[in-house]
């Protein structure tokens, strides 16, 4: 699983853009992986949203992961589930699903991240890293130092998100996090296929620095 860039969308974001769209051009600029999150919308129409991108997203060998509905998920075929500190536990999820099917959840503190690898998480959101206007009700931003203590302790792959833009990406990667997951800086962008390229271009940059 590659969670290197990793897209999160929001249509409120995109400027009338559709997901379809967004999602399209950051397939061409380089996106390893997409959550489809939306807050404000009914189950059916989720589920179509849902279908439309699996039909963009699973020829380019892309997953997707469904924010908070697990039944949203299930019902379309997509690769996982993304769970807030509210949401299901992951231990209730695990029983609805089987091994292969990823469960990712945001960790808020590092206890947090401790408690979801030992309930079984596939992989850990770092949230919020930097201050965020995208989400009203996030907790204290980490920062990279957070991202470094939740790295010493726990092996799970880290992807931060929160407040990450071309500038700050190669940042949150050196601290330690496996990749960045982000909202604003592609849905939001004049042109949603450059973004996810410059992203990408700085995240592997990182990765030869180290190599
Ligand atoms: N979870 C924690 S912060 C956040 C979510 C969904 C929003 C991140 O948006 P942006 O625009 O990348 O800061
Ligand atoms: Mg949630």
């Amino acid at each position: 699983m590659d969670y290197s860039l990793y897209l999160v969308t929001d249509r409120s974001l995109s400027r009338g853009r559709p997901n379809r769209d967004i999602v399209r051009e950051a397939i061409a600029g380089g996106v390893t992986c997409v959550q489809l999150r939306e807050k404000d919308c009914d189950t059916r129409q989720f589920i179509a949203e849902a279908r439309e991108l699996m039909t963009l997203l699973q020829p380019a060998g892309i997953p997707l992961i469904i924010n908070d509905r697990l039944d949203v998920a299930l019902a379309v075929g997509a690769q996982g589930v993304h769970l807030g500190q509210k949401d299901m536990a992951i231990a209730d999820a695990r029983r609805l699903v089987g091994p292969q099917f990823i469960i990712g959840i945001s960790a808020e503190s590092l206890a947090d991240a401790v408690h979801a690898e030992a309930e079984g998480a596939d992989y850990i959101g770092i949230s919020p890293v930097f201050a965020t206007a995208t989400k009203k009700d996030t907790a204290a931003p980490l920062g990279l130092e957070g991202i470094r203590r939740i790295r010493a302790a726990v092996d799970l792959p880290l992807v931060g998100i929160g407040g990450i833009d071309e500038e700050n990406a190669a940042a949150v990667i050196s601290a330690g996090a496996d990749g960045v997951a982000v909202v604003s800086a592609i849905v939001a962008a004049d042109c949603p296929r450059t973004a996810a390229a410059t992203l990408k271009q700085r995240i592997e940059k990182y990765g030869e620095k180290i190599a």
